[in-house]
């Protein structure tokens, strides 16, 4: 059983991601911002500081802070065992079940990448996740809400031949359960010898270090939790001298634990894009965890806090802003939320007296519709965050009245920059604005076309860069030459208004995608699938506007000629490609001709202005 690890495969990562400047860095370290730890330490030191406390509640399942960190433990063991490695890829597409949790921090230990994938994603999402990304593994849940993921697995194992693994959370079917897989590793990690075995690799090399440790380790069980806190508590004391972190101890303490560094990319998540691909995002464990713990700050965010999951728990929001990251970091409670419906999400606040949960805008108009009718018991429930789409002020306007908590409105990015309004905000900015920048160290600009700065107050584009905001996506070096500002700024692609004191109101987008209730459509991306059918001669989507979901898409086409095809075959064509369902156009509508820029581009303004004139059809 030999895992040598490939400095090669460590120094091509690198490469694939942009990272800041090392002058910047610099920065955001010494100031302390970013920490030198990483997520690994971070569940390693709350196992040991709050160890039979409960992490995380799911279903029936709950799990206290140490079990949690002894699931992943030996589920690490076992991912080493299967040969995974630091710097492989894994696509992770799972519902809001526990199993979430041990996986990814297994994978954050072994320093391999989970690649965050919705579960909303089928076939066409799934396959290019895995193919672009080079995934070794992909891990799903059994079935979820009538949909077998074991089916869509095994065609994309079929179709994609770097992908040597399937693991499932639940029933495994052909695969191999993360059960069966934690099982093994704990049987590696008790079995003697594993200290010589440790010995003997060590030899090889800093990072085989790491899987020989991770063995040991599942079988200590909770006792590595306060050598964690130790080593945590060392981090933090690097910070103030060297700077580095992870490279602080002496041989004895580095052997015993994977070298990660916090200054690696932890994972990669999923933009919502406006190009033909979607794009990967490499966050790194400092950036991201600067993130939560300042968002935590701002949300009051302790360990008497109960976080509800009702968004799918992979999304950047409820991840990070502060979300279920945020809340492992205070030491509070996660309780996931098999479906957001208050069905699902009213009875689990009374039960669980959650204190804090995250919505798109029309997950909260839905559940103000049902509150008023139901008057369930939301008594704990003290803020509401809503972000993802623009929230009307309007509904944003009922949110206290209708559910009796206070609203923060929440408008981020998966990018990085993350934007809240405060706790103690006067109501007025609360409901009219999407918040301002949640780091005195995010630096905003409101430009136009020619990147010039408006006036303040004027619309422009939203241009950041800061402690927590990407500098290029992964493996994409054409595209971040037009995504990035050449000192480092993010085109956001969202049209903005900043006020005196830094609040932000999200007033239109400048990038070509539509925002479903918050699920991001990139339309180059739909167009693609449309143009590779045979009747299709050009396809354009555009956004319309929907009460309930702000928007929803509309394709509209020019058939070749000669050619027929319907809506609903073209409907049809694309699901049959594979493209998830919230993806396909709601509407479809032939045309002959585009209308088009004075530049002779498609004009989607145009397009998007006949279908709200009711005589153009
Ligand atoms: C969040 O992240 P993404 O990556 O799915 O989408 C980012 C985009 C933004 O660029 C903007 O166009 C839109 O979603 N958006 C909003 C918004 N929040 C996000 N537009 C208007 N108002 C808002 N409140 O959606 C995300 C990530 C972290 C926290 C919250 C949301």
């Amino acid at each position: 059983m030999t895992r040598h690890f490939n400095e090669q495969a460590y120094a091509q990562l690198k490469k694939d991601c942009p990272t800041w400047p090392a002058d910047k860095a610099a920065e955001y370290r010494s100031a302390g911002l970013w920490e030198g730890l990483t997520l690994g330490d971070m569940l390693a030191d709350r196992a040991a500081r709050f160890g039979e406390k409960v992490a995380v509640v799911s279903g029936e399942t709950r799990l206290s802070y140490s079990a949690l960190y002894e699931q992943a433990g030996k589920l690490t063991a076992g991912l080493l065992q299967l040969g995974v490695q630091p710097t492989d890829r894994v696509v992770v597409q799972m519902t809001n079940r526990y199993e979430f949790f041990t996986v990814i921090f297994a994978l954050f230990r072994i320093g391999a990448l989970p690649v965050f994938a919705l579960p909303l994603h089928r076939l066409s999402e799934i396959r290019y996740l895995c193919e672009f990304s080079e995934a070794k593994a992909y891990v799903i849940p059994d079935t979820d809400a009538g949909f077998d993921y074991r089916g869509l697995a095994a065609q994309v194992q079929e179709q994609v031949p770097t992908l040597k693994h399937v693991l499932v959370a639940g029933e495994p079917g052909a695969f191999l359960s993360l059960e069966q897989l934690a099982e093994a590793g704990a049987g590696v990690g008790a079995r003697e010898g594993a200290g010589a075995e440790a010995g003997a690799e060590a030899r090889e090399g800093a990072w085989t270090k790491a899987s020989v440790e991770a063995g040991a380790e599942a079988g200590e069980g909770a006792g590595g939790g306060a050598r964690a806190k130790a080593r945590f508590e060392a981090g933090a004391e690097a910070r103030e001298g060297a700077g580095t972190g992870v490279e602080v101890g002496d041989q004895q303490e580095q052997l015993r634990w994977p070298l990660v560094n916090s200054s690696d990319v932890a994972f990669l998540q999923l933009s919502g894009g406006s190009t033909g691909l979607p794009k990967l995002i490499p966050r790194t464990h400092d950036d991201y965890m600067y993130s939560f713990r300042r968002s935590n700050e701002i949300c009051g965010i302790t360990e008497r806090s109960v976080y509800m999951a009702a968004l799918p728990v992979a999304h950047n929001f409820p991840l990070s802003s502060p979300g279920v990251l945020g809340t492992l970091y205070a030491g509070g409670t996660i309780v996931l939320a098999a479906r957001p419906s208050p069905d699902d999400a009213f009875p689990l606040i009374a039960k669980e007296r959650v204190t804090i949960t995250a919505l798109v805008p029309p997950l909260a108009l839905v559940w103000m519709e049902a509150a008023a009718q139901r008057r369930p018991d939301l008594s704990s429930l003290q803020v509401l965050q809503v972000g993802g789409a623009k929230f009307s002020a309007e509904a944003a306007g009922r949110v206290r009245q209708v559910l009796g908590c206070q609203l923060q409105q929440v408008y981020g990015m998966a990018e990085g920059l993350v934007n809240y309004t405060r706790l103690d905000d006067a109501e007025e900015i609360i409901v009219n604005t999407q918040g301002r920048p949640m780091s005195d160290w995010d630096e905003v600009r409101v430009v136009d076309e020619n990147d010039a700065e408006v006036a303040p107050g004027e619309v422009g584009e939203l241009l950041t860069r800061g402690p927590y905001t990407i500098r290029g996506y992964y493996k994409a070096e054409a595209h971040n030459a037009k995504a990035f500002t050449s000192d480092g700024f993010y085109r956001t692609g969202d049209l903005v208004k900043v006020d005196e004191q830094g609040y932000v109101t999200v007033d239109g987008r400048a990038k070509d995608q539509i925002n479903r209730g918050g699920d991001k459509i990139a339309a180059e991306e739909v167009e693609n699938h449309l143009l590779a059918h045979p009747a299709v001669f050009d396809a354009a989507l555009v956004a319309m506007p929907d009460a309930f979901l702000g928007e929803r898409s509309c394709a509209f086409i020019i058939l070749r000629e000669g050619a027929a095809a319907t809506g609903p075959e073209l409907k049809t064509f694309l699901r049959g490609r594979g493209l998830s369902a919230y993806k396909i156009p709601d509407r479809i509508e032939f045309t002959d001709a585009f209308p088009q820029t004075n530049v002779g581009k498609v004009s989607k303004k145009a397009l998007r202005e006949r279908l709200l004139t009711p005589t153009n059809s």
